[in-house]
């Protein structure tokens, strides 16, 4: 039996937060780590220390284990949560905690070992009778070899690196012909990114579901199942949605699903929380994946269905002390959805979006959980994940859970970095997601090639952003004119008081009329399109949101104005801004979205265009490497391509100039008509 009294949380954003808040819990004190651009983040104001790591890339701050092995001994730490990511997985560095004499909470190095390595851990399987995907996960690494056993089992075949993971260095071959090319990139991808070329191969499922189990082992020989999540709604292998239970799950499946993932942890001597990864075929039948030895993002919707704190039972096995609990202990209630919310822009293609946090507002709601590693003030680094917040609902069935998880991301908002929160709420509201059949086909069958392209807001949302800018105005000018009566300031000598507006959006106008009593009257107008009138009544207006009244129906907005009148606003369906823009003309803006500019800092890697060349809407002009991830740019209107700015094979900084585009095409030459 160890005790643990100080544990040192080698991890930051959410699951540092949410580590240091059970830590607490139990009486253990808490020393957080961090990289100079997290002096001031939220897990290091939780905790009850903070030691420096260094710089901000990861290399030199949350992946340096000599320098987290250092922080434990010098703060007296007695064991050290690695959280997810970073060094996690790292059977040396679990190694090394043990050897400093300090506890690794996770397994010990064998099974991170063994479950690190594809081919490996799918042999430890099929000797332990798990059943797994049919395959090849052979030493013999020969091209014959590789394309011999292709044929055996069939295509499409997923070629996969076997020291990789989460779908990375994975791609699908549809036919015997182009698997010589693929072996080639895959095996030189995998040697690049993960320092081995291995690879294996395996019969590709087409829509089968992504159900993983939640696995706990003791040292003394405990080892159960908390049930199972369904984690198919992921884009580009980045999960997007995950939910226990299974929709699908029958109990006798989970029986047998959850007996073969105790065979996995047993047959590799497992301790501590682990996830055994399944494919669920439409049949019924699953295969092992992987197995990843850690404390997964998405352990909050085990929680709310088990009723258990997984960090506490980690510590408490970490410490030696027995589970506490048999497989007849754990029950299932209910239903929990989570959704991750992403500093990201899927108006760009999903690029991350970082910088300061001028609001992050969540709602309170009684079964709601939201596990934040940010706050209004923060900032979001394009140093990491840019996973900013999750959020959890827990309902008595599916669609409870579901319609509360619209209904709490309607009532949040991150302002500053852009955020997936409207794509999340049109995710969730999608036929297929409802009616529980999505598949890890769903993003794809739902959103296609062209991507989520959030729709413009209505009438009566910009009618409402008009209102709130007006009250902005008038309360500026209330400040500055302190000995005016207030109810002379909805007043004026021609009628009521009004407001002219110009969106920044499409040129439209709002000419907001005060009509006393917290009501308005608001004329909105499109760019050269009839008038509309609006009549919004304010209901309720707090800090940071408010309710309004529309033809009875309520509208609630969260809201942030800035120093200079930018308003943000987070309707429950649409995230937006709005400014007044003075009159401005509506077509001022017309030329900007020929301007193609660098979305962030990177490479760029290549451009895909001429000078001269016309271009539609959605082409790619342009790849950006950024963060070891390459980003298409893509035209956001029909053009010619008018100057090119930039070479690629260079660095370019975030707003330079990579491109014009003249609006308008050239005409056709040549006799293709
Ligand atoms: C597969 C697969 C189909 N067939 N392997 C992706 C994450 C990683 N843990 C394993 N993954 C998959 N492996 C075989 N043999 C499907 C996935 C998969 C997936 C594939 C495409 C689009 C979305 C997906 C979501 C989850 C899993």
């Amino acid at each position: 039996m160890r005790n643990i009294s100080t544990l040192l949380v080698a991890n930051r954003g959410e699951i540092a937060v949410r580590v240091i808040r059970t830590a607490k819990a139990l009486g253990i004190k808490t020393v957080a780590v961090y990289s100079d651009v997290d002096a001031d983040a939220m897990h290091v104001r939780d905790a009850d220390q903070a030691v420096r790591l260094g710089p901000a890339p990861v290399g030199e701050s949350y992946l340096r284990a000599d320098l987290v092995l250092a922080a434990a001994v010098e703060a007296g730490a007695d064991a050290i949560h690695p959280g997810y990511g970073f060094l996690s997985e790292r059977a040396d560095f679990a190694d090394a905690v043990a050897a400093a004499g300090l506890v690794f909470v996770g397994p010990a190095r064998d099974a991170i070992d063994i479950m690190g390595d594809k081919a490996r851990a799918k042999r430890a399987m099929i000797a332990a009778g798990v059943p797994c995907v049919p395959g090849y996960q052979g030493e013999d690494q020969s091209d014959a070899t590789l394309i011999e056993q292709a044929q055996a089992i069939g295509y499409p075949i997923m070629v996969k690196a076997s020291a990789g993971g989460g779908g990375r260095g994975m791609r699908v071959v549809e036919q015997a012909e182009a698997l010589p090319e693929a072996i080639k990139l895959a095996r030189s991808e995998a040697e690049n990114a993960f320092g081995s070329g291995a690879l294996i191969l395996e019969r590709a499922l087409l829509s089968p579901r992504h159900v993983e189990i939640q696995v706990f082992a003791d040292a003394h020989g405990t080892v159960i199942h908390l049930g199972e999540r369904d984690c198919s709604v992921q884009r580009r292998h980045q999960k997007v949605i995950e939910e226990a239970p299974c929709p699908v799950m029958t109990s006798d499946l989970r029986v047998r699903m959850g007996q073969a993932a105790v065979e996995a942890a047993r047959a590799v001597d497992y301790r501590g929380a682990g996830t055994v990864e399944f494919l669920l075929d439409p049949s019924g039948e699953f295969y092992f994946l992987e197995m990843n030895t850690r404390l997964q993002v998405e352990h909050p919707v085990t929680e709310a269905v088990t009723g258990l704190d997984l960090v506490a039972l980690q510590l408490r096995v970490a410490a030696g002390q027995p589970l506490g609990l048999g497989q007849d202990d754990v029950r299932l209630t209910g239903h929990a959805i989570e959704v991750r919310l992403y500093a990201e822009d899927p108006d760009r293609d999903f690029l991350p979006s970082t910088g300061l946090v001028k609001l992050f507002h969540t709602p309170e709601m009684p079964n709601l959980r939201v596990d934040a590693g940010v706050e209004s003030g923060g900032e979001v680094s394009p140093y990491y994940d840019p996973m900013v917040a999750k959020i959890i609902t827990h309902g008595s069935d599916r669609e409870e859970a579901r319609r509360k998880a619209v209904q709490a991301l309607g009532e949040t908002a991150m302002f500053g970095p852009n955020t997936n929160r409207d794509f999340l709420i049109d995710a969730l509201q999608q036929p297929e997601f409802t009616r529980g059949e999505a598949t890890t086909a769903f993003i794809g069958n739902a959103y296609g090639d062209a991507g989520f392209a959030s729709p413009p807001p209505g009438a009566k949302a910009l009618a409402c952003a008009a209102v709130v800018l007006f009250r902005a105005k008038r309360a500026d000018a209330q400040m500055q004119a302190l000995d005016v009566q207030d109810e002379l300031l909805d007043w004026s000598s021609d009628g009521a008081r009004q407001s002219v507006f110009v969106t920044a959006e499409n040129g439209a106008t709002h000419t907001v009329i005060a009509q006393g009593g917290d009501r308005y009257q608001v004329l909105h107008q499109p760019a050269g399109g009839e008038v509309e009138s609006v009549s919004v009544g304010l209901l309720r207006s707090a800090q940071n949101t408010a309710v309004f009244e529309i033809d009875g129906s309520r509208l609630h907005a969260v809201i942030h104005v800035d120093a200079d009148k930018v308003l943000h606003i987070a309707t429950p369906s649409r995230t937006f801004t709005l400014w007044d823009r003075g009159g401005l003309a509506s077509g001022d803006d017309k030329g900007d979205c020929g301007r193609v500019v660098a979305p962030m800092h990177g490479k760029l890697m290549s451009i895909d265009v001429e000078l001269g060349q016309t271009v539609n809407k959605g082409q790619r002009l342009a790849v950006l490497e950024a963060m070891k991830m390459q980003h298409e740019i893509k035209a956001q209107m029909d053009g010619t391509v008018g100057e090119i700015a930039a070479r690629s094979e260079t660095q370019i900084a975030a707003g330079d100039l990579i491109m014009q585009l003249e609006p308008g095409r050239e005409p056709k030459t040549g006799t293709d008509l």
